[in-house]
């Protein structure tokens, strides 16, 4: 079958999840940088988009979403991303923590654990699987920690515990960001804090830091995912650098039985 046809197989539809994030704006732009004027984006959820992947996985039916890495999709099923000449969906990315102003002042045993977290994409992957195969949230985050004490030492090195204070994470419902967010709030738990996870849209996320009204978010992708509201608002918060460092990437994700490899070719 020629690429060029999987346009009409999926009704020229590439499955992907909420609208405000950044893999679906990466995914308009690249219909526009290929001149992909027929195609469009289909949004909804990240969970609504495996489905879809899921049920064409199982006939073999061509099917095109929004992906990214890490991610356990990965490791269930065989997939590719596409080629992308043009750099649509940028390239490596690292995931920022980033942390509303005052919070180093105000609370600085969250603020060093913030600032000294950081994982692989293996260790999210393991999270995630995990959450993925059923198993709770918090749950799956608890048994990370306990099978990485080594890695969580680190974090936690000389940062004492507190009684009880409150502490606010925002973050979106994507696979990774649940893994990484349950993680670094159960390590704030361990160390004595109530943690609140604000479970919001992208663009809150980042409002929610600026305005002071969360304390923190670990679910910032730069250079190129967020780049539009990190700009809008980094005035406003602290950028604390990579809490994931390589290994993440978007791109236009098809199962690998298909017969594509570029973007490109699915200009007709
Ligand atoms: N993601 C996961 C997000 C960032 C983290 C790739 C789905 C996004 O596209 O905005």
């Amino acid at each position: 079958e020629a690429a060029a046809d999987y346009g009409e197989d999926v009704a020229h539809t590439i499955v992907g999840i909420d609208g405000g994030s950044g893999v679906v704006q990466s995914t308009e732009q690249a219909l526009e940088d290929y001149g992909l004027d027929d195609w469009n984006v289909q949004t909804s959820s990240d969970a609504a988009m495996i489905q879809e992947l899921e049920n064409a996985y199982e006939n073999e039916d061509p099917v095109f979403v929004t992906g990214w890495t890490p991610h356990w999709k990965f490791q269930e099923f065989d997939l590719k991303i596409l080629d992308d000449p043009e750099l649509s969906y940028g390239e490596a990315e690292s995931i920022h923590t980033i942390a509303r102003d005052g919070l180093e002042d105000e609370q600085p045993e969250a603020y060093e654990l913030l600032d000294n977290f950081e994982w692989e994409p293996e260790d999210m992957e393991e999270v995630m699987l995990e959450v993925q195969d059923g198993v709770d949230e918090t749950e799956a985050a608890q048994n990370w920690i306990n099978e990485n004490e080594d890695i969580v030492s680190e974090w936690t090195d000389g940062v004492d515990e507190v009684d009880g204070e409150s502490i606010s994470l925002s973050y979106v419902a994507w696979d990774t960001e649940i893994a990484s967010t349950n993680v670094v709030a159960q390590v704030l738990e361990d160390l004595g804090y109530e943690v609140d996870l604000n479970l919001v849209e992208a663009n809150f996320m980042f409002s929610s830091v600026a305005s002071g009204d969360a304390d923190a978010s670990v679910a910032v992708w730069l250079p190129h995912t967020h780049a539009d509201y990190h700009e809008d608002y980094e005035e406003d918060y602290e950028d604390l650098g990579p809490n994931l460092d390589e290994g993440a990437q978007l791109g236009l994700t098809v199962p690998a039985y298909m017969d594509i490899e570029s973007i490109e070719d699915l200009q007709e």
